[in-house]
């Protein structure tokens, strides 16, 4: 009988962790998730697995090179998804030492917890790679040959994460890959991304409990693909005779503006941009008789960054060609569609909490939520 795959991923309270650990019980794999301690146990998105038999989670922190010692050497994976990381662009300029750390050196932790417990050539690692990796982009679309030219103290740290794997792949023959994923989107995104924050608005102000939305650079470009249709990539890239980096993205791209249309358009509001940077503004100018006539969208400086990445798009030809891999399955109307409908049933749901929500409303609208 084939042993049974054992797979441990760190950030498995994230958006990808929480798809990813759904996709390989799927799979018939044992699962151990890493989460870290905190005063408040946040863990919405895998409330669903616990208490499944071959689901497992435990205390480790990627700060925390005893803890992950420990725990590889007691959960003995064949596959380890290194998929935490402090994963906010514009949180990295505010908190770049941390950034570093979790994001740069916890890659290499994970690689020397596997050494220290002699699994080298027995577990294989898939690095959580990244787009802005290219950064300020050297050409467009961007393939696994573009050169890097990363743009933030997030993607400064993760060029390391990326580096030390391919080190650690030549220099001590261990089977570890970077998928360098385009932005991938969900129902389960965290609430500051830009799509995100984007559907949740829309559903509020179309149902009255939120005024305004502000963003900040609406041009900007990305390949936004669903997050669902990427883990199994992940799994893919693992599943390789040999290791090797592949690109993930749909190779389709839209600005900040254009989602922002969709969504409150798919919520029963539309919107038209008029003016230009700081001063555009997204006016309703069909939907409820109420709100015809009024800004719902405003830009606002809080939200620009120091540097920022304007121009993603990948080229996923290599995925398909050698995983198999189909990205268009998800398109990015379709995307939009599954999260405004998403956010207006859990809007709707939400009144209980009515007043802890106006005032969430509230930091939004004053730009205290990045
Ligand atoms: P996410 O929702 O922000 O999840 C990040 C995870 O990392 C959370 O589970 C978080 O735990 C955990 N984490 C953070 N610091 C940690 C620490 N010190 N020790 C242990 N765990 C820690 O991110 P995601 O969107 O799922 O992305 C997954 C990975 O892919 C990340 O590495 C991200 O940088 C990368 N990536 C994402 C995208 C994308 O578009 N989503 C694209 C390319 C690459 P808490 O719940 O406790 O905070
Ligand atoms: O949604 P975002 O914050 O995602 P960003 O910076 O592209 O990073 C995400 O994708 C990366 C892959 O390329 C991951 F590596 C990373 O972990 C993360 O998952 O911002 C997207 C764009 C940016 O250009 C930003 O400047 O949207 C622009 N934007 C405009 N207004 C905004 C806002 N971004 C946020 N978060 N909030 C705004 O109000």
């Amino acid at each position: 009988m084939e042993k049974k795959k054992i797979a441990l991923i760190t950030g498995v309270t994230g958006q990808d962790g929480s798809y990813l650990s759904e996709f390989l019980l799927g799979k018939g794999y044992e699962v151990h998730g890493v989460i870290r301690r905190s005063s408040v146990d946040y863990r919405e998105r895998i409330a669903h697995l616990e208490g499944k038999p071959d689901f497992h989670i435990h205390y480790a922190d990627m700060g925390d090179s005893m803890s992950l010692v420990k725990l590889v050497g007691k959960v003995q994976p064949t596959e380890i998804y290194n998929l935490a990381a402090q994963s906010h662009v514009q949180v990295s300029f505010d908190a770049p030492e941390f950034t570093a750390d979790v994001d740069a050196v916890g890659v290499l932790r994970i690689l020397e917890a596997v050494r220290t417990n002699h699994l080298e050539h027995h577990c294989r690692i898939y690095q959580a790679s990244t787009s802005e990796l290219y950064g300020k982009v050297e050409e467009v679309p961007q393939n696994e040959l573009t050169p890097f030219h990363p743009y933030s103290p997030y993607a400064v740290a993760k060029l390391y994460g990326y580096w030390i794997v391919k080190e650690y792949r030549e220099a001590y023959g261990m089977y570890c890959c970077s998928g360098i994923l385009f932005n991938h989107e969900s129902e389960r995104r965290g609430e500051t991304f830009v799509t995100r924050k984007i559907t949740l608005a829309a559903a509020r102000i179309a149902q009255g409990k939120q005024e305004k939305l502000f963003l900040g650079n609406l041009s900007s470009l990305r390949d936004w693909g669903y997050a669902k249709d990427y883990v199994e990539c992940m799994w893919l890239i693992l599943q390789q005779e040999q290791p090797d980096d592949f690109v993930i993205a749909t190779g389709v791209q839209h600005s900040v503006r254009e989602f922002a249309y969709l969504a409150f358009k798919t919520a029963g509001m539309e919107l038209e941009f008029r003016g230009e940077g700081i001063d555009e503004k997204g006016v309703c100018v069909a939907g409820p008789a109420n709100l015809v006539g009024k800004t719902l969208v405003e830009v606002s400086e809080d939200f620009y960054r120091p540097t920022d990445v304007v121009n993603l798009l990948g080229d996923p030809s290599k995925a398909k060609r050698e995983l198999g891999w189909d990205p268009q399955s998800t398109s990015f109307e379709q995307l939009v569609s599954i999260m405004v409908k998403h956010d207006m049933q859990k809007v709707a749901a939400d009144h209980v909490a009515g007043v802890m929500r106006t005032n969430l409303a509230e930091y939004l609208e004053k730009g205290i939520t990045k």
